[in-house]
């Protein structure tokens, strides 16, 4: 039986160029809300995917599905992540050209959940070699080891991943893949020791508390009782009926996860020792000694962390409650008072965690890297696939918002670098008429928050090296000093006008991002960018026979480095350039994902809200600049050699200049003059309407033909 692909206008329209008010968001969101009422959460623009989160189980997800979209054309079939999948995979194997396929969105989008549609579409697609099965198998298994390490369940996504991922994958000279490499970004370390209301520590905590054995949990001084625990007790400890959250079975493929990525047993074994002594490290208090010196109170957490990483008691109690200072080659120790004990017992715990997830990565990596390049392989064939936090813009933004805010400015100025010039170029090249679209390049925000010495991470990194009396609010005067010229940069001054003076806080500035304004405030930024951590605990830790940890400590950091290192932004900013460089190399695809709702429910559509996020995606100007353009392109023999059974003086093979093949099935179908332009090695088409039009009467003599061959042979 003929299957139905043709269900483009089925509901709405499948690709958002083809709407006829195309600047008028409330059509675009109506055009996405039918669809998602009838079940179809992928819409096009152009070539950008768009997806709704159904929140419920769809059957479009089948290896039958994955067979459908198997070596298709973009527009033979109905818009889904499978079609993205197989255009990238098609391009990377068939034209050796890398690919990267970016996705991004609100928290609870379904980022995450995309990425793996794509990663089971490659595993599928790729077909069933035996040698590089094992690999395949690491792939897939690496998410549910990285998700317990950084996922955690927060007000907005049960599953929420707290870290930005950069996987590629890469490919052998079959196209399978044979190998990969994964990039994290910061990892939202400050969970480790508080969460709001509702909200969860990372789930590996309760998944070894909930699926450890007895035995396993006596080694590590464990009660299975979350309560007991402070740094995981603060949120929600209920038990839940969200299957991301069926901690016991979850550790148990976690641990499965663990032996496909072939961590050995030893590793596994220390890993899981660190993760309990964090829980015991949260469990250390401290009281008030003589002269207001703090003390440690000696309970069985102190015993518990110093005997499960293998430190002296005593050097545990010390690095709690003394500061050591390398004065000019001078070591001086000096109490701590209460307060601050608190404060190194939390920097030690995010430490901790922080750099055990990297090594982690590390470890995965070293599993999953190519067999015949050992490290990040720079071929052509490889499929990045990006799956990072979108713009965030709360009640309350602060330094977080400011690193992942400018995180999506970077991804914009990739975008304009990439896809909008590109565009223009190509016409150029072509010699297509065109008038150049305006767009806004984003550059000037990318150049106040990361100039050298001017922008908004120097001051703040100049503000944390200066000794003496910064504060943050030092800080924000530099910047109200030095960037108020600056038109994307808004604070309140005496000179400010009311509406600015009522909107923006003595300790918030604004910025004008690309997709809107949004204000920070400035309290905490000096203290998450140096990311202070006492010597005396980094040589705590360097002592211990935690092997892992041993390795995480070095003890050059202490022994030999005088230079600070550097802050986390600008870490941050160094990763990010990295991961630009490394996606401008290859040509990218986008999938933008939308969060229907906040209750996390079905069939449930929030107008605005979705308004709000087709803003912060850009989506409107993305469909102004498609519609000003081009749609489709394809080389005229490409053209010609699919749709030559169209005309009689092309079909079964046009003799002459591929070009004049083409105009001749253009005039056979009457495409209107405006409707397509010839360029110098490929026909332009503006709207997908004149394409499916053409796909559709290339159906239909498919069909004929078959039917008089068919007719034929039972004659026979
Ligand atoms: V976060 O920024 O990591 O907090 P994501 O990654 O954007 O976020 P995620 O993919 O984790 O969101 O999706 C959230 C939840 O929505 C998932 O746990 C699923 O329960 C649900 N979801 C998302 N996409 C789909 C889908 N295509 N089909 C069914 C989905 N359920
Ligand atoms: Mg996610």
């Amino acid at each position: 039986m003929e299957r139905e692909i043709y269900d483009r206008d089925r509901a709405g329209v499948s690709d958002a160029v083809l709407l006829e008010d195309y600047t008028s968001d409330d059509v675009f969101i109506a055009n996405l809300q039918k669809r998602f009422h009838e079940n179809i959460i992928y819409t096009y623009i152009g070539q950008v995917l768009v997806s709704v989160n159904p929140y419920k189980e769809l059957p479009i997800y089948s290896e039958q599905d994955i067979q459908t979209y198997r070596k298709k054309y973009f527009f033979e079939n109905p818009p889904h992540v499978f079609a993205t999948s197989d255009n990238a995979f098609r391009l990377l194997i068939e034209e050796n050209r890398s690919q990267c396929i970016l996705i991004s969105g609100e928290s609870g989008s379904g980022k995450t959940e995309n990425s793996k549609k794509i990663l089971q579409y490659i595993a599928a697609a790729s077909g069933h070699v035996e040698s590089v099965e094992s690999v395949k198998d690491k792939l897939l298994q690496t998410n549910p080891i990285l998700e317990a390490f950084g996922n955690a369940k927060t007000n907005r996504n049960n599953n929420s991943s707290r870290f930005g991922k950069y996987m590629d994958i890469n490919f052998n000279w079959q196209g399978v893949p044979d190998g990969g490499d994964i990039l994290n970004y910061l990892l939202e370390k400050s969970r480790i020791v508080h969460q709001n209301a509702n909200e969860r520590n990372f789930h590996i905590f309760y998944q070894l508390l909930s699926g450890g054995d007895e035995q396993l949990l006596e080694k590590l001084h464990l009660k299975r009782n979350f309560a007991d625990y402070s740094y995981i007790s603060g949120g929600d400890i209920l038990p839940s009926t969200d299957k991301n959250l069926d901690d016991a079975n979850n550790f148990k493929v976690v641990m499965n996860a663990m032996n496909t990525i072939e961590i050995p047993k030893e590793e596994q074994d220390e890993l899981l020792d660190i993760v309990a002594s964090v829980l015991h490290l949260g469990n250390i208090t401290f009281g008030v000694g003589e002269k207001g010196h703090s003390t440690v109170y000696e309970n069985e957490a102190v015993h518990a962390f110093a005997n499960i990483l293998g430190i002296e008691f005593d050097q545990v109690k010390k690095c709690l409650t003394h500061r050591t200072i390398d004065a000019h080659g001078d070591l001086v120790t000096s109490p701590l008072n209460r307060d601050q004990s608190f404060y190194a017992r939390d920097a030690l715990a995010k430490a901790m965690y922080a750099r055990v997830f990297d090594w982690l990565v590390e470890t995965i990596n070293k599993s999953i890297h190519t067999p015949t390049s050992t490290s990040r392989v720079k071929t052509n064939h490889v499929l990045g696939v990006l799956d990072i936090y979108g713009f965030e813009v709360f009640e309350t933004n602060t330094y977080e918002q400011l690193c992942i805010n400018f995180c999506n400015e970077k991804l914009q100025q990739l975008f304009i670098e990439l896809t909008l010039k590109q565009e223009q170029e190509e016409y150029l090249k072509e010699g297509i008429e065109w008038t150049p679209v305006e767009y806004f390049n984003n550059k000037i925000i990318c150049d106040l928050i990361e100039e050298k010495h001017v922008g908004i991470i120097s001051l703040l990194d100049e503000e944390c090296l200066r000794p003496g009396d910064a504060t943050d609010l030092t800080f924000l005067e530099k910047m109200n000093e030095r960037l108020a010229s600056h038109p994307h940069y808004i604070f309140n001054s005496s000179r400010a006008s009311l509406v600015i003076q009522k909107l923006v806080h003595r300790d918030e500035f604004q910025l004008r991002h690309y997709a809107g304004d949004v204000k920070y405030n400035v309290d905490g930024f000096l203290d998450k960018n140096s990311d202070l951590l006492f010597r005396d605990l980094k040589e705590a830790m360097s002592a211990s026979k935690n092997s892992i940890i041993k390795l995480l400590f070095p003890s050059s950091e202490f022994l030999l480095s005088r230079k600070r290192p550097d802050t986390a932004i600008t870490q941050f900013k160094n990763s990010l350039n990295n991961l630009m460089q490394i996606l401008a190399s290859k040509e990218p695809s986008y999938i933008r994902c939308i969060k229907p709702n906040q209750l996390q429910t079905s069939d449930n559509f929030d107008f605005e809200l979705v308004r709000h996020q087709v803003k912060y995606l850009g989506l409107m100007e993305n469909l102004r600049v498609r519609r000003a353009g081009f749609a489709y392109r394809r080389t005229y023999d490409a053209f010609l050699e699919r749709y030559k059974c169209l005309s009689k003086q092309t079909w079964p093979n046009f003799k002459g200049n591929p070009r004049d093949g083409v105009q001749i099935i253009a005039n056979e179908l009457n495409y209107g003059a405006d409707d397509y332009r010839m360029g110098k090695t490929k026909v332009f088409i503006r709207l997908p309407q004149t394409l499916f039009m053409t796909e559709d009467a290339f159906q239909l003599k498919k069909n004929y033909v078959a039917s008089i061959i068919q007719a034929r042979w039972k004659g026979k």
